[in-house]
């Protein structure tokens, strides 16, 4: 396709619930989304940043100036026909993955409608159900997030996921065993603990979790090697992740056993089937991680599960857990027994629904020749 026109837009979109991590509360969500024209076609990508720069150096303030001065007009004019082309256009521009798989993840999803072929079978995939698991974010209460879980577990998911800091860990998951002895269950502390602390974090070890997800440093995977090396519990590493080559590393270290892959965080479908290559190699089981994404995002994050290494349940759940109401037609939904069928349809088989994206929309950009 030849290259018309890119519109950049933030939408505001109000959490069903709050979320809340080791590093902050999020209540709503600045949706950042860039739709690609050209040729009749069409393709959308979410840019999966944050509201602030606390998860990563990104943020949602960083990647507006970026996509609209840098990444988009490297595309303006050009005719790119497949997603891969899109990283060496963006080859210039260092670091900013988020704000770049944006772009590249819209590629994709125009090329599978230019091909008529669904967009999971356009990166490889073969799965045709993908298994989902929650990330239930820091509570209140203990009751509070007693509640959630129950909930969560009686909707069919198949894993579940609690953020972890100082503080909110030991006691949650004494709790969390005592009422639930055998459910799948790991943790998630988005960097919250130094090395000093791994007495600490061998007491997770008698709580049989699946993982636990980032305990150290989110530049850091040298020293995550010399943490697992102390505890039975296998480290799975998030943060750390920014491309193949820090997959390779980590396995090469014993820095992890599984490793979450968020296409943004690793900037877009390539790097990411590469990150997959890497860890199907290394025998390292992968999942897909989330980022409180609108149905687009989802939609990406969902066609990307069902790539073979895919063993273990991702956080891709459903979008009634998120919004009052998704921007895409069907929303997400999950089994009673936790898994999304993946839709059979050419493109990323789910409508995206402008009306309501304008009504939401707060600003917008439109990147165009001359
Ligand atoms: O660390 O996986 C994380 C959300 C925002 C930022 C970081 C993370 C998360 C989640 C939520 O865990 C996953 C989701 O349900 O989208
Ligand atoms: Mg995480």
């Amino acid at each position: 396709m030849k290259i018309e026109t890119i519109t950049v837009r933030e939408l505001q979109i109000p959490l069903v619930h709050f979320f809340e991590t080791s590093f902050g509360r999020t209540y709503h969500r600045q949706i950042l989304l860039v739709k690609i024209e050209g040729e009749g076609l069409t393709g959308w990508g979410e840019c999966v940043a944050g509201e602030n720069p606390y998860y990563s150096s990104e943020w949602i303030d960083s990647a507006w100036p970026t996509i609209t001065k840098y990444l988009a007009p490297a595309f303006i004019g050009k005719t790119v026909a497949q997603g891969r082309e899109a990283p060496s256009l963006m080859a210039k521009v260092r670091g900013h993955r988020m704000a770049k798989a944006a772009l590249e993840n819209a590629l994709w999803d125009a090329e599978a409608q230019a091909r008529s072929v669904p967009l999971w079978k356009l990166l490889g995939g073969s799965r045709r159900e993908v298994s989902c698991g929650v990330s239930i974010g820091i509570q209140d209460s203990h009751e509070q997030l007693m509640d959630k879980i129950a909930t969560e577990l009686a909707a069919g998911y198949r894993r579940i996921k609690l953020k972890v800091k100082p503080g909110w860990d030991l006691d949650v998951l004494e709790k969390v065993r005592a009422r639930w002895s055998d459910i799948t269950l790991s943790v998630d502390a988005n960097s919250a603990y130094t090395l000093d602390e791994t007495e600490h974090l061998r007491n997770f070890d008698q709580f049989h979790l699946l993982m636990i997800e980032q305990p150290l440093w989110n530049d850091e995977i040298y020293y995550h090697a010399r943490l697992q090396k102390e505890l039975r519990t296998a480290i799975c590493l998030d943060e750390s992740i920014e491309h193949a080559r820090d997959a390779a590393f980590a396995a090469e270290t014993g820095a992890c056993r599984i490793i979450n892959i968020k296409v943004g965080r690793v900037g877009g479908f390539s790097e990411a089937k590469k990150v997959h290559d890497v860890c199907l190699a290394n025998r390292l089981p992968v999942w897909c991680g989330g980022m409180l994404e609108s149905g687009i995002g989802r939609s990406h994050n969902l066609a990307l599960s069902t790539l073979e290494n895919f063993s273990l349940p991702g956080d891709v759940s459903a979008s009634k857990r998120y919004w009052e109401e998704d921007i895409i037609e069907p929303e997400i939904e999950v089994s009673q027994d936790g898994f999304i069928t993946v839709p059979d349809v050419p493109g990323r088989g789910f409508r995206v629904c402008e009306d309501l994206i304008d009504k939401l929309t707060v600003k917008k950009e439109v990147v165009r020749t001359g």
